[in-house]
């Protein structure tokens, strides 16, 4: 059994948000993971993003691959679209749907053995081409689905359960996700939903290729002494850059921090993200500068957390490639097949 259908009714008192929907509204069925799995944590912060950012659920598009970070989809956002897909290959179904109809918000949850190993691929082209959307990697280290082997994000030295020590060296998906050009870069760890929520919020505000590698201790196979993604590991090592304090329209922000600690950072579409900087040297607007700081913070043995690059001014696969605005399916059939006038000028202007 891969999913318990929850109960309909709920307390009449439930906060809602500006659209009218509660929590419940953002829920899924029950979830069939192991009891303190970090994924779970994840799809609380999925739900509650949403809430607050009072998405209506049917503007959103949920893609995902296989294992058991692809199979969270079930248990959050019940009422919106979602399509489970084949092991590795959800960036591209992600991508060919986006290019269908913009008009949705897509969220492509992955894991690291689906986008670090059999999909690394998928994973790299997705983000060059700066695809429009929040794009999850639950990361635990370990194929948890087929019981436990390392992945290709475990950290050479690390211990698996069985006291078998990882001889390859680890992708890191978040240097990668820099150096192919992704235009919104973050980590997070998911026992630390104040720093996730915002930056959930913030990637889905984001109209560019965001990128959110989350560490997500498996409970049943990486949660031991020795694995560098167990709870305890990551607590222990985490070192957070900067804190999305805040996300709002464009009201002006008020903040209540030591002035020069906290940047504002102007999205696009007019939504304003406040910064508190925790780190004072770091500049989430300097690509170069973030890859330098996490491989040096990396042979620390230390795992850099927060918003770790924007770019306030993403341009994504639709503006490259000129697309129309309208979703294909409302385009009737002159437009879509304008006729051989059309096309002998389109051939033309390519001889
Ligand atoms: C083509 C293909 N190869 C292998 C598998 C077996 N398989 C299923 S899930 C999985 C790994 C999942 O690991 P990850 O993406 O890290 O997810 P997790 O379960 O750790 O959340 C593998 C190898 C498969 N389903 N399809
Ligand atoms: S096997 Fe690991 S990743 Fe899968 S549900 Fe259990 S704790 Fe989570
Ligand atoms: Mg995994």
């Amino acid at each position: 059994m891969t999913y318990i259908t929850k109960p309909k009714f709920h307390h009449p008192a439930l906060p809602k948000n500006t659209l009218g929907y509660t929590h419940r509204d953002y829920e899924g069925s029950v979830s069939t993971l192991c009891a303190g799995c970090g994924h779970d944590s994840i799809s609380g912060a999925l739900i509650e993003a949403c809430f607050e950012l009072s998405i209506a659920p049917h503007r959103m598009a949920k893609l995902s691959g296989i294992g058991c970070s692809s199979k969270t989809p079930t248990y959050f956002l019940g009422n919106s679209h979602g399509f489970n897909s084949v092991h590795g290959r959800m960036p591209s179904v992600l991508t060919g749907a986006n290019l269908a109809n913009r008009d949705l918000i897509y969220l492509g949850v992955s894991g690291d053995g689906d986008s670090a190993s059999i999909g690394l691929g998928q994973f790299a082209h997705a983000l060059r081409r700066g695809v429009n959307m929040v794009y999850i990697v639950e990361n635990n280290g370990v194929y948890g689905l087929t019981k436990g082997q390392f992945s290709a994000t475990a950290d050479r030295g690390s211990k698996s359960k069985r006291g078998l020590t990882n001889n390859d060296n680890a992708i890191d998906l978040v240097a990668m996700a820099l150096q192919l050009g992704a235009t919104f870069v973050a980590r997070s760890f998911s026992g630390d939903k104040a720093q996730l929520v915002p930056l959930i919020k913030a990637a889905i505000e984001h109209e560019g290729a965001a990128f959110i590698d989350v560490i997500s201790p498996c409970v049943a196979f990486n949660n031991h002494t020795g694995s560098t993604k167990s709870f305890d590991y990551v607590r222990e090592h985490n070192e957070a850059v900067n804190r999305l304090d805040f996300i709002t329209g464009r009201p002006p922000i008020k903040v209540a921090y030591e002035p020069g600690s906290v940047e504002v950072v102007e999205q696009h579409d007019g939504t304003t993200l406040a910064l508190k900087k925790v780190a004072a040297d770091y500049d989430a607007h300097d690509r170069l500068g973030a890859m330098t700081f996490l491989q040096r913070h990396a042979a620390m043995g230390q795992i850099v957390t927060g918003l770790l690059f924007v770019d306030e001014e993403p341009e994504d696969l639709h503006h490259h490639f000129n697309t129309v605005e309208a979703p294909l399916n409302t385009l009737n059939e002159n437009e879509l097949c304008p006729g051989s006038t059309a096309l002998e000028k389109i051939n033309a202007s390519l001889r």
